[in-house]
């Protein structure tokens, strides 16, 4: 009887948040995909191993990173880059896979950015006591195109900030199957990951993996 009433009904639509001007939270928005967008994340990694890279300044991140795409972000001793081939394997980066383009279209589109078509995906795997500092995303050709991140596993502290690093800074929360998109005024703003608390994620474990879709080229 109620599963009758029910099985008309759409899903309510995921909660919406602006965090900052021209960015928005997607509550939930990625939970129904969660299952294909891990896959991929494991496919990725098959091919391209997660790694902790060294910042300019010499400091080993306590992030492990890998990419896919036409393009991956890379940092060492000479900068911060995107660059063609994996210099673990020098091979080319894994493919994107189609989960995450059509994800990250969606989701751009949802937020009032249509046409969006990233060709880039930096993926970051944290574990307890991992965070990523204040930093801005300007590595990519342009900057006109915005950014679809995906939370996925542990949930995390994210920092967003302004133009300038000391602008006042906003902490969000961010959970398993949350989406932020942004671009506009906001796509030069200042954020970072505060470090990651310990705990247990019924699918993940104790890690939080987020991908960033990016038009890079
Ligand atoms: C993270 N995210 O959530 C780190 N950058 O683990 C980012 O650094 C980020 O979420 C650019 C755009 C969206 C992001
Ligand atoms: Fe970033």
């Amino acid at each position: 009887m109620m599963a009758d009433l029910l099985a008309g009904l759409e899903p309510p639509p995921a909660a919406r948040e602006e965090i900052g001007p021209g960015a928005l939270l997607l509550r939930g928005w990625a939970l129904p995909r969660v299952d294909t967008l891990l896959a991929g994340v494991v496919e990725v990694a098959a091919q391209a191993p997660f790694r902790h890279m060294v910042t300019p300044g010499g400091f080993q991140m306590s992030v492990a990173m890998t990419n896919c795409g036409q393009a991956g972000w890379v940092t060492d001793r000479g900068g911060y880059r995107y660059a063609a081939n994996d210099p673990a394997t020098d091979r080319p980066w894994p493919a994107l896979p189609p989960a995450f383009s059509d994800l990250a279209g969606a989701a751009a589109h949802e937020a009032g950015y249509p046409g969006f078509a990233p060709d880039a995906c930096l993926i970051n795997r944290y574990e307890p006591g991992a965070r990523l500092t204040l930093h801005q995303d300007k590595d990519e050709r342009y900057q006109g195109h915005p950014i679809v991140s995906v939370s996925l596993g542990l949930p995390a502290v994210f920092q967003f900030g302004g133009l300038k690093r000391a602008d006042p800074i906003r902490r969000v929360s961010l959970a398993h199957g949350d989406v932020v998109v942004w671009g506009g005024p906001s796509r030069l703003f200042h954020h970072g990951i505060l470090p990651l608390k310990e705990g247990l994620h019924p699918q993940l474990g104790a890690t939080r993996i987020n991908l960033t879709l990016r038009r890079a080229l």
